[in-house]
């Protein structure tokens, strides 16, 4: 029963028993000690944690999912693949749903960290394009069911740019010494530099790596800074001119400050997707599903879209978007565009390479 509808019950019976005031009384406070999700048989409230992407959810969506299944949500924000890995190999507990990224799907199913997700329990994976199901990091979506997707571009403000970006070569202009800022993410930082020369942005070897670094280096002096988390607010304060990011987080700023734009260089860049994935050691996973199918709902799946300007991988919620969203290239590119983007994959064991590298770079 509704949280809401729950409570109203038991206000009618608080009236309605005024003669047993002590019985109402240890009511009351069984319900308040059970909180949201206590079952009517007094059980143990469940509390689900979601891991996901910083300015990724929409808070009436969360609220009325507590009201209607009487589970409270707990979020807590990552700002890249890698961090969310590290936290769960350092064995943060306690997490339910995560929103890994495509490879990142792959890497946490071969460490075993996920849970198999029941299908039954998530009708609402029907809503979901076809073609966004059965991706190389999981071929039967038995661990991931696809969220968000997105692309990795530039943003820039074009009352500073000029003439407005066609390449990622522009992110080596000293014009723009200090008014530069990359994505704190290293695949996609040294995905940009691969595919800024031309290579793919998933190469592992050694020597197209070692390039990537020193044209990182060398682009060093002209980056104000790596973040993947508030260049959207760098952009709109004019802080920076060019930033290095993801599609939906540029389009806020742009709605904020119409001198923003974005847009996909020449070169072709990243195409991603956010997958919602249930922990092998969550405790509740069923309630877990719950959630995520609550969130395949169109309407919800259309509220979040609307809110963080990523395009939705349920083709129901689509309709549900204002048009200037739905119908807007840079939240769903054309074919046209996709096709010259790559999806980052598990390079396996030259993440090691990778790995070094960033580390070079960001303390040198
Ligand atoms: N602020 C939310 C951004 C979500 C980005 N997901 C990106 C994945 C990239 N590889």
């Amino acid at each position: 029963m509704p949280m809401g509808k729950m409570s109203q019950k038991i206000g009618g019976n608080v009236r309605a028993r005024r003669a047993v005031p002590l019985l109402i009384a240890c009511a009351l406070a069984v319900l308040a000690a059970c909180g949201p999700g206590a079952s009517e048989q007094g059980k143990k409230p469940v509390t689900l944690h979601l891991f996901t992407w910083s300015d990724y959810t929409e808070e009436t969506a969360v609220k009325e999912f507590e009201r209607r299944f009487g589970v409270k949500v707990v979020t807590d924000t990552f700002g890249s693949n890698e961090e969310l890995l590290a936290k769960l190999q350092g064995g943060a507990s306690g997490y339910d749903v995560v929103v890994p990224s495509d490879y990142m799907v792959s890497i946490l199913i071969k460490q075993g960290l996920l849970a198999e997700l029941d299908h039954v329990k998530i009708p609402n994976l029907a809503h979901v394009y076809q073609h966004l199901k059965g991706l190389y990091y999981d071929p039967p979506n038995t661990y991931s069911v696809p969220y968000l997707w997105g692309t990795t571009g530039i943003g820039y403000n074009a009352d500073l740019v000029t003439p407005p970006p066609k390449s990622w070569q522009t992110l080596w202009d000293a014009r723009y010494k200090g008014k530069i800022s990359l994505l704190n993410d290293e695949r996609e930082v040294f995905g940009m530099a691969l595919r800024a020369a031309g290579e793919s942005l998933n190469a592992t070897q050694p020597a197209k790596l070692e390039a990537a670094k020193a044209r990182l280096m060398a682009q060093k002096a002209l980056v104000k800074t790596y973040t993947s988390e508030n260049y959207d607010q760098l952009l709109v304060s004019g802080e920076v001119a060019l930033a290095h990011g993801w599609s939906g987080t540029i389009l806020r700023a742009a709605a904020e400050r119409p001198s923003i734009k974005y847009v996909i260089p020449k070169e072709g860049g990243t195409i991603w997707q956010d997958n919602l994935c249930v922990l092998k050691s969550s405790k509740h996973q069923d309630d877990a599903m719950t959630l995520i199918n609550f969130m395949l709902e169109p309407q919800i799946a259309a509220l979040t879209t609307s809110k963080v300007m990523y395009a939705s991988a349920n083709e129901e919620a689509r309709q549900f978007l204002p048009k200037e969203m739905a119908q807007n290239p840079a939240i769903y590119p054309p074919e046209s565009v996709v096709a010259r983007l790559e999806w980052i994959k598990d390079v396996g064991e030259a993440i090691k390479l990778y790995d070094r590298a960033w580390t070079e770079l960001k303390v040198k």
